[in-house]
């Protein structure tokens, strides 16, 4: 069968981009237009470096960068070219940093300047060939040496089941799992959220996601791009640029410590979301409390959607029709999903179970890890995704709990026993658990309970500053306790849950 290069999801981004917009694109906090032409030059330039450096359809190419219109046309150039993009949040240390670069293997590694060295050697250690720079302000020998370089503006010919992006998720057990997603998943996603949520030619996103995860990368930068639209592109999330921006908006994408934290601030009224279309949550659980005081606030009911790494986008609340609080809404179009018991079957309409999922967003598996691939799918091809879910009669879907022992912390995903591997790790502890409780900015925090060794003498400080050198900061628990002894059940297994419950209160009062 002849292939059409549209199976490249770049190539279907860019028939958009440059047929309808070619002099809009990016603008940044500091005023400057990178238009969908210039990143798409860029991103031809750089994949004109990826063939001096002898780069092949297939290889990994990892990037542990800031945001910048430069490092979206990394990701693109990624994508016209074939290879493989492996984005890295920003905030892992050169421990956790190793593990994904002995993990993917990739040719090439592009990181800050200021992790350089640092990245070399371990990039030298795990047989990476290529380091390159690029920092916040899209300078680096990335761009230096790219810029030297005419475009390449060939699009590699992908099949819809070649890969187009690894990116890793942490494991209830063990390491993290890189979830290869193919250019099919990516384009049939992002069609999919483009025509459900009602893109509108002239729509303006708010972008203040960060670009290492499926949100901020792919569900906020995929649909603006098929529409075409300009996308207000801030370094990160403040609430008092975005305030001073959504009169100029009409979409916004964040977390529910967006939401939060746009309610704290005095600038946000009605008048100042007089523009706004669609403002849109999901990554963790929207209180209905944020829910309601938005609406009351702003007159906006958030449309609250639901996803993972493995999936993209999997359910949503509806555009046209009732968006309700606390519920996720309805399969996305061509999604199947069903409630399960712990065997595959399904659970009576109305009971909890987990949610299980097949469709074209579902993902080709893990990296390199096919048994563990195998044990996440039912025999039937459907993905098990670990969400506590309950469907109504008319198919909309809650998430009542986890199956799977994850703290979400403003969005970020915190996996206990990683952390609970390395507070076990340092001297003079016995054992610990860690658990997530309620907090008012980030949804849930993470606190540790730690038992120590007889006559150790540690402070919860020196703890935590163990902890940094090795876990991002947003892993590291806000609080830890100590305990003479962890609650543990008839069986020995440690009670969480009752763990949960013991000082669940502490930050009711905090605010960042
Ligand atoms: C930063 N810190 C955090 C978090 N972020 N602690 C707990 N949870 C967090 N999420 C800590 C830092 O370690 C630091 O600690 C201190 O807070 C200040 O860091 P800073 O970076 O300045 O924080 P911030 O700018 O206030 O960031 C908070 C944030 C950010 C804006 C909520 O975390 C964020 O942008 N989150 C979005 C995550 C996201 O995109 N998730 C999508 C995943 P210290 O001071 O002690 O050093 S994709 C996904 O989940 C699926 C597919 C889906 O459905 O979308
Ligand atoms: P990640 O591994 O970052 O892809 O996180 C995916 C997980 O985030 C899902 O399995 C859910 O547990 C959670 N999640 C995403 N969106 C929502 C939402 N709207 N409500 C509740 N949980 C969510």
């Amino acid at each position: 069968m002849r292939r059409s290069t549209e199976e490249n999801l770049y190539a279907l981004l860019r028939k958009r981009t440059l047929r309808d917009a070619a002099d809009l694109g990016l603008e940044t906090a500091d005023g400057r237009v990178i238009t969908y032409a210039d990143l798409d030059d860029g991103s031809a330039r750089i994949a004109r470096l990826f063939a001096e450096l002898s780069l092949q359809p297939g290889d990994r190419v990892m990037a542990q960068v800031e945001k910048s219109p430069q490092a979206v046309m990394l990701y693109l150039a990624c994508l016209r070219a074939g290879m493989v993009y492996v984005p890295l949040n920003t905030a892992y240390t050169a421990t956790e940093l190793s593990y994904f670069l002995s993990d993917s293997e990739p040719r090439l590694v592009v990181c800050r300047p200021n992790t350089a060295t640092e990245i070399e050697a371990a990039a030298a250690r795990t047989g990476a060939p290529h380091v390159l720079t690029l920092d916040a302000s899209g300078e680096g020998s990335l761009t230096a040496r790219a810029a030297t370089l005419p475009p390449n503006n060939d699009i590699f010919v992908a099949k819809p089941s070649d890969v187009g992006a690894i990116l890793y998720t942490s494991g209830t057990t063990g390491r993290s799992k890189g979830a290869m997603l193919t250019h099919g998943n990516l384009s049939s996603n992002a069609l999919t959220l483009h025509d459900i949520w009602g893109w509108v030619p002239g729509d303006v996103l708010i972008h203040a996601l960060p670009i290492f995860h499926v949100h901020g990368l792919f569900v906020a930068l995929h649909t603006a791009m098929l529409n075409a639209s300009r996308i207000l592109f801030l370094p990160r999330f403040d609430a008092d640029e975005i305030i001073d921006l959504l009169p100029g908006a009409s979409v916004m994408m964040g977390v529910p410590t967006f939401y939060a934290r746009l309610l704290r601030h005095p600038g946000l009224t009605r008048d100042a979301c007089r523009n706004m279309r669609l403002f849109i949550s999901g990554s963790a659980p929207l209180l209905r409390e944020t829910f309601e005081s938005f609406e009351a606030r702003t007159g906006h009911r958030i449309l609250e959607r639901y996803g993972m790494t493995e999936a993209g986008m999997i359910t949503s609340n509806p555009l046209h029709g009732e968006r309700l609080p606390e519920t996720v809404g309805f399969p996305l179009p061509g999604v199947e999903a069903r409630v399960a018991d712990g065997s595959g079957n399904a659970v009576a309409n109305g009971d909890v179970g987990v949610l299980e999922i097949k469709g074209p967003n579902v993902f080709r598996g893990y990296w390199r890890a096919p048994d563990k691939t195998r044990t996440e799918f039912r025999d039937d091809g459907y993905f098990i995704t670990g969400d506590l879910v309950r469907m109504d009669q008319a198919g909309r879907i809650s998430i009542v709990g986890r199956a799977k022992d994850l703290i979400i912390s403003g969005g970020y995903n915190v996996y206990p026993k990683e952390v609970e591997g390395c507070i076990d790790s340092l001297d003079g502890i016995a054992e610990s658990a860690v658990v997530g409780i309620p907090h008012p900015d980030f949804g849930e925090a993470v606190i540790g309970y730690v038992v120590l060794q007889p006559n150790a003498d540690i402070s919860e400080q020196s703890i935590k500053d163990a902890l940094a050198a090795s876990l991002a900061g947003f892993k590291i628990p806000k609080k830890l306790f100590f305990v003479d002894e962890l609650p543990r059940n008839a069986m020995g297994k440690v009670q969480k849950n009752v763990l949960r419950e013991h000082n669940a209160d502490i930050f009711r009062d905090t605010a960042s």
